[in-house]
């Protein structure tokens, strides 16, 4: 089993619960066993976190420079504001792989841009949870 990493940002630990007419009815624990389950039929092991603290993501995508084979990361509002964040998966080397449930680009303007799109392998947006799922089978593809 290879081990990757599934990066959430913030607010997405409402997901379920709030705005369904965005961001649908399933929740980030029903997403994780999702990933957790198409992650197995590719021999991945997806170690799924959320956090509402940049800094933290930032630990976390520094972690994964010693343990996981690729990253998945939805990173939230911080895709449209944090250098830091693209800093540091400008530091990791394996695939990177950027998802959003909404399609940002039908959205305000201020989400049409994203510095993590400028070192994504690959970007999903608009395709609901399943675009976790996309992503992992994607991932499973990359690390093999
Ligand atoms: O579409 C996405 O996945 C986003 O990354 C979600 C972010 C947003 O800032 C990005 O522009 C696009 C917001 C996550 C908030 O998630 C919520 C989920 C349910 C209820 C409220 C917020």
């Amino acid at each position: 089993m290879k081990k990757i990493f599934v990066l959430n940002g913030p607010n997405l630990n409402l997901l379920g619960k709030r705005q369904p007419e965005i961001y649908g009815y399933e929740t980030l624990a029903d997403v994780a066993a999702n990933c957790r389950k198409v992650g197995e039929e590719f021999s991945l092991d997806c170690d799924f976190r959320q956090s509402n603290h940049e800094g933290e993501l930032v630990d976390w995508i520094h972690e994964a420079r010693e343990d996981a084979a690729g990253i998945i990361i939805n990173p939230g509002a911080y895709s449209h504001t944090s250098v830091a964040i693209y800093d540091a998966l400008s530091a990791f080397e394996g695939p990177v792989i950027e998802v959003h449930i909404s399609n940002t680009h039908k959205r305000e303007a201020f989400r049409h841009h994203s510095y993590v799109s400028l070192r994504a392998d690959g970007v999903i947006a608009g395709c609901g949870v399943e675009g976790y799922s996309l992503a992992t089978r994607r991932m499973g593809g990359l690390v093999k």
